[in-house]
């Protein structure tokens, strides 16, 4: 008997030995020492024997258990500690390995050129008015002095919706908006996208505008003068020539094209300036009676000012691009370079 318990024992020790995962220990131990384990029907059997062998047996099956529970428990935690280990080693992250880095956006080219223009004027004391991109024929056109069936609309290649609905043209609805909220002395500008039906390398559908405005009593051709040339210094530089040249729309009276000394050649003539040494920068001229009427403003009270001019001319200028649709195409080769 003491025999077979010894046996029992060697080959429970020999199996956890061999054991490679936590799997076998415990079967071992389901094994040997398990409900119905080698073991433990030994140490049920004890009952059965002669009561003077009982005390012997007894404490060598004992003995037995004990060693081997203690086997088992020293194994299972060798490969828990092991697992842990793994797992561990597994989940490691290296915090010196280079970070992927944040790729930085920027500011479209057209952005940033608005930005600075408005800047420009925010600083004189102007200040930022928006309106609908789709508008009526009332306020692109009626309320500007210009006529259904009158030939100046065809300046503007209207890009229509309905009978009376359409894409703005030019910014200057907002301008009739905002005079008919609110009274004189009042200055605003007004940025944003116009569309027209008209496209190559200088014009596009869609392209933005600047517009401004300035109501008040006593509003001179000189106070138009005096603003816009200090805005045509504070982007081009102090240095260069500006002149005012006889022109014409439908809602100033008298009206001006404001000229810029050539940019690209300094006023010698080149491909830019068509041979002339000027660029042609603004529109402007004194507000007509007539725009003056429709938002009950009185012509003989009130005076003022209006101008208007392209971005995207203004863009290409600034960074010498020679074609509009460059602006449009979100070539990431072109962008990244402003
Ligand atoms: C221009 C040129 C001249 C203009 C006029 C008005 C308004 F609403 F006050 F009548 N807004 N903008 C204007 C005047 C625009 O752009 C070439």
């Amino acid at each position: 008997m003491v025999e077979r318990i010894k046996t029992l024992e060697i080959e429970a020790l020999a199996a956890l030995n061999r054991a490679k995962t936590l799997a076998d220990v415990d079967s071992v131990q389901v094994r040997y020492l398990g409900r119905s384990g080698l073991l433990t029907e030994l140490i049920k059997n004890l009952k059965n024997l002669p009561p003077e062998e009982k005390p012997n047996f007894g404490k060598v099956l004992n003995e037995t258990k004990v060693k081997l529970e203690a086997a088992v428990k020293e194994k299972k935690q060798l490969f828990q500690e092991r697992n842990t280990e793994q797992k561990l080693k597994a989940e490691i992250i290296d915090i010196t390995l280079p970070g992927e880095g944040v790729k930085r956006g920027k500011l479209h080219p057209i952005t940033s050129t608005m930005e600075e223009l408005v800047g420009i004027f925010s600083r004189m004391g102007f200040s930022i008015a928006e309106g609908p991109d789709i508008e009526t024929d009332y306020y692109n056109f009626e309320a500007l002095n210009i006529p259904k069936f009158h030939p100046s609309r065809d300046m503007w290649s209207t890009l229509w919706i309905t009978e009376d609905t359409l894409l703005r043209t030019h910014t200057s609805p907002v301008q009739i908006r905002v005079m008919e909220k609110k009274k004189p002395p009042l200055a605003v500008i007004a940025p944003g996208r116009v569309y027209r039906r008209d496209a190559d390398v200088t014009h596009s559908t869609v392209f933005h505008q600047l517009e401004g405005l300035l109501v008040d009593t006593d509003v001179t051709f000189g106070d138009l003068k005096g603003t816009l040339t200090a805005f045509l210094h504070a982007v081009f530089g102090k240095d260069k020539k500006v002149r005012f040249r006889p022109s014409y729309f439908p809602f100033t009276e008298p009206s001006a094209e404001v000229d810029v000394e050539c940019v690209m050649c300094g006023g010698s003539g080149c491909r830019v300036c068509s041979g002339t040494g000027w660029l042609e920068i603004l529109g402007s001229g004194m507000v007509d009676p007539n725009v003056f009427k429709h938002v009950n403003y009185d012509p003989e009270k009130y005076t003022g000012f209006a101008f208007g001019l392209g971005v995207e001319r203004i863009a290409m200028l600034k960074y010498g691009i020679d074609d509009i649709r460059l602006f449009f195409e979100n070539d990431l080769r072109f962008l990244r370079q402003f």
